[in-house]
């Protein structure tokens, strides 16, 4: 056990970088919702991999975002407490996109903070990225850098083998066997939210939460889950129900089949749309529904 390591990892970057898809693929498993609209994360989400000799500890972040929204700083705030905890960060730069303010930002306050940290250039399956150079240019020369896919695997295992060697000696922190700190009732919480990404459009995700009120699995056959949809007005009331209960009842079922896929068992959803025209306004409320 003498030479065993471990310690936090930081998946920092803006907003879309791909810091939800690396996690994932590096766990092997769906724990952090991804969709193509960017700021989707609003967490910190703990995912722990178990390595020979290692225990590796990702702390996935919600994508950094210059905005004067209380949601927004109070996401700006949980980026910058997973960057002060961490041993080591990852800084993602999708190079398709290439080097941007968040990421001179965050790569000047990881210098000042004298954290160890690594580069990793994401979505490098893409024709896109391709065109662009790497190594990029303006980061930080004495960082090491791995360009990455989460989508074919390319790069993972160079990555993870330095993140390890980056790990300061410690004993496992956390049991085998634990794959998150989140409970059962935030991840189903998260998975409808990632159904509300996919269905609905433009901005309207954006200003919707997700209260689970009933998660009981006392019953033999069903897992019965309840949960409201938080919307500001009336109007998104409207969209969200859609057409006759056509839009609900479309995310009720995707959001059914992937927490069914998770749990491994039939699942009872029952969804109500609310309209809390504060939610996004107060601090409290915004902490209460999880995200923080
Ligand atoms: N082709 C390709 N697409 C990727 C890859 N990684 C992520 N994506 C896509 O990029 C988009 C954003 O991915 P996310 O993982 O949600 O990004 P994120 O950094 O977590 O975004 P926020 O949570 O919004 O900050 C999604 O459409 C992903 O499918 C990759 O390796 N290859
Ligand atoms: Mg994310």
């Amino acid at each position: 056990m003498d030479d065993f390591r471990a310690g936090f990892v930081a998946l920092l970057g803006p907003p879309n970088a791909g810091k939800s898809s690396l996690l994932n693929t590096v766990l092997g498993q769906r724990l952090a919702i991804v969709s193509a609209k960017p700021q989707t994360t609003r967490s910190r989400i703990l995912g722990i991999l178990p390595r020979e000799g290692a225990q590796i500890l990702f702390l996935d972040t919600p994508g950094r975002h210059a905005s004067p929204k209380k949601l927004n700083i109070a996401l700006n705030a949980v980026v910058e407490e997973v960057a002060r905890g961490c041993e080591v960060a990852l800084l993602l730069v999708d190079r398709a996109g290439g080097w941007t303010q968040v990421h001179q930002e965050l790569a000047e306050g990881l210098a000042a903070m004298a954290r160890p940290t690594i580069i990793v250039g994401t979505k490098s399956d893409l024709r896109r990225a391709r065109a662009h150079a790497w190594p990029i240019d303006e980061a930080p020369g004495d960082w090491p850098a791995f360009s990455v896919s989460a989508k074919t695997e390319e790069g993972i295992e160079p990555l993870l083998q330095a993140i390890v060697e980056a790990l300061p000696p410690s004993p496992p922190l956390y049991a085998e066997d634990e794959l998150t700190d989140r409970p059962m009732r935030w991840l189903c919480a998260e998975m409808i939210r990632e159904a509300l990404f996919d269905l609905l459009d433009q901005e309207l995700p954006y200003s919707m939460a997700v209260e689970v009120l009933r998660y009981d699995e006392s019953k033999s056959k069903a897992i019965r889950i309840e949960a409201n949809l938080l919307v500001e007005r009336d109007s998104q009331k409207r969209i969200v129900v859609g057409k006759g209960g056509s839009m609900i009842k479309k995310i009720g079922i995707r959001a059914r089949r992937s927490i069914e896929e998770w749990v491994g068992r039939q699942v009872h959803l029952q969804l109500f749309v609310k309209i809390d025209p504060s939610w996004l306004r107060n601090d409290r409320r915004i902490a209460e529904l999880g995200y923080h």
